[in-house]
C-alpha cells in the first residue's frame, strides 16, 4: 500500500485517511446542486468544510450525476476559476473535478494541487497536461460510459476486476508519460455505470484495489447505493454515507470525498483511535 500522495504544494501522509470536501458550484448536483452555485457561497461552504477538518476541497462545476448535460469550457470556467483564486491562501490542498483539458490548464496554472477526472484522463490532450505539470496530484477514476447514458445498462463479467485492470492502465498511460506513480490515486468510481451489485461488490473488495498499489480514493457521499439500502432520501444519507466511507477506509481506501465532513471526521477520528491504539489518544 503507498504510504503517501504528491499533491503538488502538499504531501499528504496516508497512514491516515485524508479527508476531501466537496464544492459543487452548479445549480444541478444531484445533492446539492444550486446550494453554493455562486462565487460567494461555495466559498463560504469551503471555508466552513476546512474549519470541520478537509484537508482538500474538490471544486467541481459541471455535474456528472446520470443524464447530466455537458457544460461548455467558458460556462465552467466562469464557475470554477473565482472560487480556486479565492482559496489560493487557504490552508488546503485545492483539486478541480473536471474531464476538460481546457479547465485543467487554467486550473493548474491557477495553482491548483490536485486533478480529478471522473474519465480517467481518457484524452491524450488531458494526459499531456499532467504530464507537463512536476507535481500536481492526480485522481483517476473509473466510468463505464459516459453520464449521460452511464446508468442505461452498465456490465461487467467480473466487476472487480474489469475495474482494477482499467484504472492500472489508465494510470500506466500517465507513467508513460513521465507521470511519477506517487502522484497518482485511483478510485472505483462509485454509481459511474454501475449497479448496485456493482458498487457493493467494489466496496467489500476495497482490498483489492489497494493492493494495486496506488492510494485509493472513494465517493460514496450521499449516493443512491446509499439511499438503495436505507431508504432514505439524498439529504438524509449522512449515516449511510459515514458507514460506507468508514468501511472503505477499513478495507485499505485513505482519501474519502464527502459532503459531510465533520460526521465522517468524528467517525474517522474513532476509527484512528481503535486502529492505532490509545498512546496516540490526545
Ligand atoms: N463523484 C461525483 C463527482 N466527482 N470524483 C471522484 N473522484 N469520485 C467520485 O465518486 C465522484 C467524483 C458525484 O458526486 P457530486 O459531486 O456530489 O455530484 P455531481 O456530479 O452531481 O455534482
Amino acid at each position: 500500500m503507498s504510504t503517501s500522495w504528491q499533491c503538488g504544494r502538499f504531501e499528504f501522509d496516508l497512514k491516515r485517511p485524508v479527508l476531501m470536501g466537496i464544492i459543487n458550484v452548479t445549480p444541478d448536483s444531484f445533492s446539492d446542486g444550486g446550494l453554493h452555485a455562486s462565487t460567494d457561497a461555495a466559498v463560504s461552504h469551503a471555508r466552513k468544510l476546512i474549519d470541520e477538518g478537509a484537508q482538500i476541497l474538490d471544486i467541481g462545476g459541471e455535474s456528472t450525476r446520470p443524464g447530466a448535460e455537458p457544460v461548455p469550457v467558458k460556462r465552467e470556467l466562469e464557475r470554477v476559476m473565482p472560487v480556486l483564486e479565492s482559496l489560493r491562501h487557504a490552508d488546503v490542498a485545492l483539486s478541480v473535478d473536471t474531464c476538460k483539458p481546457e479547465v485543467m490548464r487554467a486550473a493548474l496554472d491557477a495553482r491548483a494541487d490536485i486533478i480529478n477526472d471522473v474519465t480517467g484522463f481518457r484524452q491524450q490532450a488531458s494526459r499531456n497536461i499532467i504530464a507537463n505539470h512536476p507535481s500536481c496530484g492526480v485522481c483517476v477514476m473509473h466510468m463505464q460510459g459516459e453520464p449521460r447514458t452511464m446508468q442505461s445498462s452498465p456490465h461487467y463479467d467480473d466487476v472487480v476486476s474489469q475495474v482494477s485492470r482499467e484504472l492500472l492502465s489508465s494510470a500506466r498511460a500517465l507513467q508513460t508519460l513521465g507521470v511519477a506513480a506517487s502522484r497518482i490515486a485511483l478510485d472505483p468510481g462509485f454509481g459511474f455505470g454501475k449497479t448496485q451489485v456493482h458498487n457493493y461488490t467494489l466496496l467489500r473488495h476495497m482490498d483489492d484495489l489497494v493492493a494495486l498499489g496506488y492510494p485509493v480514493l472513494v465517493g460514496v457521499s450521499r449516493k443512491s447505493m446509499i439511499g438503495a439500502v436505507t431508504g432514505r432520501s439524498i439529504d438524509q444519507r449522512v449515516a449511510g454515507s459515514v458507514a460506507a466511507a468508514l468501511l472503505a477506509v477499513n478495507l485499505g481506501a485513505r482519501i474519502v470525498r464527502v459532503h459531510d465532513v465533520q460526521a465522517t471526521k468524528d467517525a474517522l477520528a474513532v476509527w484512528e483511535a481503535a486502529t492505532f491504539g490509545p498512546q496516540e489518544i490526545q
